[in-house]
């Protein structure tokens, strides 16, 4: 294990403006994973991070939902997580820093990529700490591949390790690959593919009912449409709206024990900065939903 990465850094750049909170008083932190290796179509995830913190500089710092001065509750940014072009190295190092953060933090983490592969590495630290851990998966894409362009890795494989030992349920699904359909509504994925879901109140009480009790959630951002998201790597049509996801974020982190999240594939495109500001917005609101459910407001 390389145990300068078990030094967890403040980001001179911060997720709104908190600059007093050490992360030992931190409610929550947020952890910038920039990784890009395998994306196979628009690029650019690694800059998502850096602009989405940057975006949130712009935020209004009393949530208009909530009612709350969210900041006050107190969030770190975590330095950029550094990364080598080895693969191998960086699913390793990514696992022992997730496990270093979530055994010796209380603050409820919520990890910024980066490409949706970053999932693979997050995910087994909340597996081995919490029994019975289920993901709540929202997506354009079933990511389900067993490899992709070679890579086991890959943007397309995201969630497929992870569903041999957890429950994931998916969201916001039209784009499945014909060697992937196999593994759709098998074993322990349940997915709800968008065209059959637009009863977006009748969905809201499939997916509780469908998820265990501690969630994992992982946001890939074109799982929103690409009007409320349009700067993603691989786009796709008729995605969810604003309102329509947060309803399902918010009744999921109300009614089950959410453990942490991720929100992913930002690509920054120049000349429009609506996903990454657009993005700060939904971290920010997920916060606050976090913080009623552990009645820190
Ligand atoms: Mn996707």
């Amino acid at each position: 294990m390389n145990k300068d990465i078990l030094f967890v850094k403040p980001n001179k750049l911060q997720f709104v403006i908190d600059s007093k909170t050490k992360i030992s008083d931190a409610k929550f932190i947020i952890l910038p994973i920039p990784y890009e290796y395998t994306t196979s179509y628009g690029k650019g995830t690694a800059k998502g991070p850096k602009e989405i913190i940057k975006a949130s500089s712009q935020l209004e710092l009393w949530d208009e939902e909530l009612k709350y001065d969210l900041y006050k509750l107190g969030i770190f940014t975590a330095e950029d997580f550094k990364y080598t072009k080895n693969e191998k190295e960086f699913f390793s190092n990514i696992e022992d820093y997730v496990n270093f953060i979530i055994n010796n933090y209380t603050a409820f983490p919520v990890f910024i990529g980066g490409e949706h592969s970053i999932t693979q590495g997050l995910l087994p630290p909340f597996q081995k700490k919490y029994k019975n851990l289920s993901v709540l998966h929202f997506d354009a894409h079933a990511d389900l591949r067993t490899e992709y362009e070679g890579s086991k890795h890959s943007h397309a494989s995201a969630l497929y390790p992870a569903s041999a030992r957890s429950r994931i349920v998916q969201i916001g699904i039209r784009s499945v690959g014909s060697e992937e359909k196999q593994f759709i509504n098998r074993g322990n994925v349940k997915t709800f593919l968008m065209h059959e879901n637009l009863d977006f109140k009748a969905l809201k009480k499939k997916v509780i009912e469908n998820l265990t009790e501690n969630v994992y959630l992982t946001i890939d951002v074109d799982g929103f449409d690409p009007s409320v998201m349009p700067a993603t790597g691989t786009p796709q049509p008729g995605g969810f709206g604003w309102y329509e996801a947060l309803e399902i974020f918010k009744e999921v982190i109300y009614r089950k024990n959410v453990v942490g999240t991720d929100v992913v594939e930002v690509s920054p495109v120049k000349g429009s900065n609506i996903t990454e500001f657009n993005a700060s917005k939904l971290i920010y609101r997920i916060i606050g939903y976090v913080s009623q459910k552990r009645k820190y407001i």
